[in-house]
């Protein structure tokens, strides 16, 4: 093997990154554009300095550490993002951009100097829980959002992204998007529990599948609970509860890659004896085939303004993220399976039923994705575990493949 990746190092910088913004069990909170966020973003710069890199923050805060290569050609691109949820485990996005710096370290050592550049990459806000939409770094840094409308994005308290990034100092001056990579790897946790339960090592990942958010406000009438007839109710309340029933129904008599969720509710005024004038909550729906993605929105829309009229409630929806399922370079994930092979790391072909940068980076350059293992399938949830082994095994398939690709003309 050309450069053999130190488990030690990888892990160690995992764990020691993991400790900023710890949550109780094990895993972390850094909501984009956080103080905690912040911390994380200084704590990889510092990282990404002490190997040498060039760091270029562009205006959306995509931080990007260039290590120069023999010849000035576009650079093999790899990197995640560095931001959680609020239940965030510890290898979410995280896992990638730590050993697109492993690889660097490694090479380093090792004074290989790859024909092409390298550039590790965290982008910002790739989750999605704070501001909407999600990957928004990477779709800004693709061209797929301008960066004055991603400025304008705003949290539930009404704290702007563009004022976060001048507070948190990420404001950067580089155009998003000035360093056009010749491909884009991105190496995450599946997140889902197929590689753990067929006990497979590495997913070769050929798609994303398409991502609908949708935000419901629903207005009724705030009454007694106890003095109300049932016939008077104008309960928010209750459509939010039935929405969430029609979407899990939905999902599971559609069948085949729907998925659906109700991940956020509030009611207003949220209080035991008082009818709910008010409901907020957001629709996630997901599927690997467009088609049917339209179809299950289409019937979410039909069941929600049926509701509407016979409780007679006023229903505004907003989209708050839609995406089109997306297909990787079919050349790189043939090149990812060729890798985990010759490692004799057992394979298989899958989407990828979370998002990523990687599906916004598709749209510039060739690009494509490694999954390892989560076990049990938890992700969001601070129990995220991968194991060493399969954390190790990863980052070994994607430096052989940057080392392949890297020298190609
Ligand atoms: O929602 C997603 O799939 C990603 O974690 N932002
Ligand atoms: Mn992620
Ligand atoms: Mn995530």
């Amino acid at each position: 093997m050309v450069a053999e990746i130190d488990g030690g190092s990888l892990l160690k910088a995992l764990d020691e990154l993991a400790q900023v913004g710890a949550i109780e069990g094990g895993g972390c909170a850094r909501l984009a554009l956080s103080d905690e966020d912040k911390a994380g973003r200084d704590l990889v710069v510092g990282w990404m300095k002490a190997l040498g890199l060039a760091v270029r923050i562009d205006g959306i805060g995509n931080v990007v550490g260039l290590r120069p290569g023999r010849e000035n050609l576009p650079p093999i691109m790899t990197g995640s993002h560095i931001d959680t949820v609020r239940t965030g485990g510890r290898y979410d996005g995280n896992y990638g951009v730590l050993a697109g710096l492993e690889i660097v370290r490694v090479l380093n050592a090792a004074n290989i100097v790859t024909r092409r550049p390298i550039a590790v990459a965290f982008f910002t806000n790739e989750e999605g829980a704070r501001f909407q939409p999600d990957m928004m770094g990477s779709l800004v840094y693709a061209g797929g959002l301008g960066l004055n409308e991603a400025y304008a994005a705003a949290d539930k308290d009404g704290v702007a992204v563009g004022d976060e990034l001048r507070r948190i100092g990420y404001l950067g001056n580089v155009q998003p998007g000035a360093i056009r990579p010749h491909v884009f790897l991105e190496l995450h946790i599946e997140q889902g529990p197929i590689l753990d339960e067929e006990k497979v090592r590495i997913g070769v990942v050929e798609s994303v599948q398409g991502i609908s958010w949708t935000e419901y406000t629903v207005t009724g009438v705030s009454n007694h609970a106890g003095t109300t007839p049932m016939r008077l109710r104008r309960d928010a309340g209750y459509l939010a509860a039935s929405v969430n029933l029609f979407v899990r129904k939905l999902a599971l008599d559609m069948g085949g890659h729907q998925v659906a969720t109700m991940g956020s509710l509030s009611l207003k005024p949220n209080l035991i004896n008082v009818v709910p004038n008010r409901a907020i909550f957001a629709v996630d729906l997901r599927n690997t085939d467009e088609a049917k993605l339209k179809e299950a929105e289409a019937r979410v829309a039909t069941h929600v303004a049926q509701v509407a009229q016979s409780e007679r409630l006023e229903v505004e929806a907003k989209v708050l993220v839609r995406f089109e399922p997306v297909i990787f370079d079919a050349r790189l994930v043939n090149r990812v399976e060729h890798h985990a092979r010759a490692l004799s790391f057992s394979t298989r072909r899958m989407p990828s039923g979370a998002g990523h940068d990687a599906q916004m980076m598709q749209r510039l350059c060739p690009t494509a994705m490694i999954f390892v293992p989560s076990v049990a399938g938890l992700s969001h949830n601070v129990r995220e575990h991968t194991e060493p082994s399969d954390l190790i095994a990863g980052a070994q398939v994607l430096m052989n493949l940057v080392l392949e690709l890297a020298e190609e003309g």
